[in-house]
């Protein structure tokens, strides 16, 4: 997640007031002060004493329920006005440094962040959104707040409608495995390495990201960050890092899948040399810790600002993300082909094949986040990326050669764009003999996706397994193990690895105590990690609760913040539907099983 300029402004609607009469009031002064300054082009004298009747504290953290307070309708309303107003004034040759701080002044009269925290994130994203302004003559607030704001269902006008050609025709029987031979692949995901991370520093700092050395300290009331980590507002600091991965060397395994995100969530003091020092720090640990090739895929966390993918073309080094495709090209080189440079360098995805028939595909998907402000300039297959995996899949396909996907952002959740999810799920249908492994990150918990045909719901395709993460946001840090079949290259099985966070805390000095949470076929009682068998597992989720008790327990690695919250009704059908969302927008099977839920009381 990361809070961005738009974002800012485009969230100034009155939701926080205790009465229902109050949040109206406070909605109806806000519109009429931003329409009076839009119309007039000067704020009226009632403008800010408007906006401070809308307090928004934290709101990217989650503190404010906007959907709780306010229609989808008057939420897109107020995003147009804004950001009409901001295009118009812009047009009228207001400068960045105007731009800044009318930004600035209506983040803080919102209470959206302190003064530091917009300031930082407002300058990192001022010239990306001047940029695009700038050089797209006819946009308007129609593409800004329809991409924006996705979950609010605002009107796009079909700005963001496109497809992919993929070629029908399979041509390949799915084998399978037997297990004769087998490996493991160990899967790391979302380190969000903190070299600012300082134990006894306060975890209830009011900014998106806690236990920095330049914030307050903390009390000794259980507001002091640990020596390891923090369930909440904490990133991972290098010790625990290190930690880490000293035990994951101590299993076999032949190859590491990184899935992003080695930049920490200090959001608003980002910068393209902090970012290259970060990375090679988390790249030179791989290395000195793992004698075995590691294939990583970019987090959207990487670039700077967070989120944001130049479009191609953009040449103009102050806002182009070239330098970290430069970066990773260099630094990721010597586990990849010479030939993996090409698409590395043109967007940071690429393909490489370390076994015999095993082909490894790596996008750059984080392109599709609905934060990435360059889809309003260019959202059409951001870097030719889904043509180019049509062709290497086909290319594999011909060859009889095994894919295993990895990237990562999971495309079913809201905030990836629904045209780049609805064919990237075509393609995982029309390749379907072909894919045998599917592996993601970015949401930090211990997750996995069934795919279903995009044209038969019933018909599960594929799963996508989540690394979840070694940062610790809400869940104990934590690793899969997978055991992986040496012919087919099907995921066997596997293992994930966690540490009891509150305990390891309660006194440093003393050794982790890492143990194997669980396996997953021991822990389900399935025989197979096949699609069909894992569509079967969520089938009796609707009749076993218990089983999806587990899922809960281990989406967090039982860490003491998930058992202290729990996992009630509605919990656990959101938990069954999250697991059948693969596509923006599409319910279908997340309907079907909670039917099936509702009809086994
Ligand atoms: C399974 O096992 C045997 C070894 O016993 C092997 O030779 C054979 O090719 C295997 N593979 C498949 C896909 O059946
Ligand atoms: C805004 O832009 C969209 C395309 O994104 C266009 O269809 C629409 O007509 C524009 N609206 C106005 C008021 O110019
Ligand atoms: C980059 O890191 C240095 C050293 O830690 C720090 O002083 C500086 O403020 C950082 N830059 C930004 C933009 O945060
Ligand atoms: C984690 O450790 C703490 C401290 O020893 C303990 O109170 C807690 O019950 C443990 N959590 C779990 C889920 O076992
Ligand atoms: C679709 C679109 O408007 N693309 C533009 C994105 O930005 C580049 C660089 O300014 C333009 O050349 C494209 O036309
Ligand atoms: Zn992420
Ligand atoms: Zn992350």
């Amino acid at each position: 997640m990361g809070a961005k300029l738009f974002g800012f402004v485009l969230f100034c609607l009155c939701v926080s007031a205790s009465t229902s009469n109050t949040i109206e009031d406070g909605f109806q002064l806000t519109t009429r002060a931003l329409t009076e300054y839009l119309n007039t082009g000067v704020r009226p004298g009632y403008f800010s004493y408007a906006l401070s009747q809308c307090p928004l504290p934290n709101i990217f953290s989650g503190h404010t329920d906007v959907k709780a307070a306010l229609e989808d309708s008057q939420v897109c309303y107020l995003c147009s006005q804004i950001v009409d107003l901001f295009i118009s004034k812009r047009r009228q040759g207001m400068t960045d440094v105007e731009m800044a701080k009318e930004a600035s002044d209506i983040c803080v009269t919102l209470k959206i962040e302190n003064e530091k925290v917009c300031d930082g994130v407002i300058n990192a994203n001022l010239g990306i959104v001047t940029y695009i302004i700038d050089n797209n003559p006819d946009l308007n607030s129609t593409s800004v707040c329809g991409l924006a704001l996705t979950s609010y269902n605002c009107d796009s006008g079909n700005t963001y409608e496109w497809t992919v050609e993929v070629p029908s025709g399979n041509t390949v029987e799915k084998v399978k495995a037997n297990g004769t031979n087998t490996f493991n692949i160990l899967h790391i995901s979302d380190i969000h390495y903190d070299p600012l991370y300082t134990p006894g520093k306060s975890s209830q700092c009011g900014e998106p990201l806690c236990c920095q050395a330049d914030q307050d300290d903390g009390s000794e009331e259980g507001t002091s960050c640990g020596y390891w980590g923090e369930y909440v507002s904490g990133d991972t600091p290098i010790h625990t890092v290190e930690e880490a991965f000293k035990q994951m060397a101590t299993h076999e395994f032949d190859f590491v899948y990184y899935t992003g995100d080695t930049i920490r969530h200090r959001v608003w003091s980002t910068s393209t040399e902090n970012n290259t020092k970060e990375i090679i720090t988390i790249t030179d640990l791989f290395k000195k810790y793992f004698k075995v090739p590691v294939f990583t895929a970019l987090g959207n966390h990487e670039p700077h600002p967070v989120n944001t993918w130049s479009s191609e073309g953009v040449d103009d080094p102050s806002v182009s993300t070239q330098w970290l495709f430069n970066l990773i090209a260099e630094e990721w080189g010597e586990w990849l082909p010479e030939e993996a440079k090409a698409t590395l360098l043109k967007g940071g995805f690429y393909t490489v094949s370390p076994k015999k028939s095993l082909r490894i595909v790596v996008l750059n998907n984080n392109v599709c986040y609905n934060e990435n402000w360059w889809l309003i300039n260019d959202s059409k297959d951001p870097y030719g990326q889904l043509a180019w995996l049509v062709e290497v899949l086909l290319e594999a396909e011909k060859m009889k050669e095994n894919v295993h996907l990895l990237m990562h952002m999971p495309t079913g959740t809201g905030s990836c764009l629904a045209s780049w999810s609805r064919e990237y799920r075509r393609i995982i249908s029309r390749f379907a003999n072909t894919v045998t492994g599917h592996f993601t990150g970015h949401s930090h918990k211990d997750e996995m996706w069934v795919f279903y045909d995009s044209t038969d719901s019933s018909k599960p395709v594929s799963v996508n397994w989540n690394g979840a993460s070694l940062n610790s946001d809400k869940a104990n840090p934590s690793y899969k193990l997978y055991q992986v079949d040496g012919e087919t290259y099907d995921v066997l099985d596997f293992e994930e690895w966690t540490f009891n966070l509150t305990q390891a805390n309660l006194d440093p000095t003393k050794d982790v105590e890492w143990y194997k949470l669980y396996s997953f076929k021991e822990a389900y009682g399935v025989d197979s990690l096949e699609p069909s068998a894992v569509d079967d597992l969520l089938v009796k989720m609707t009749k076993d609760h218990s089983l999806i008790q587990k899922y809960y327990n281990f989406k967090f690695r039982n860490s003491d913040y998930a058992v202290k919250e729990g996992c009630d009704e509605s919990c656990e059908k959101t938990l069954l539907c999250n697991m059948v969302s693969t596509m923006n927008g599409d319910t279908t099977r997340c309907e079907e099983l909670k039917q099936l839920y509702d009809g086994n009381q």
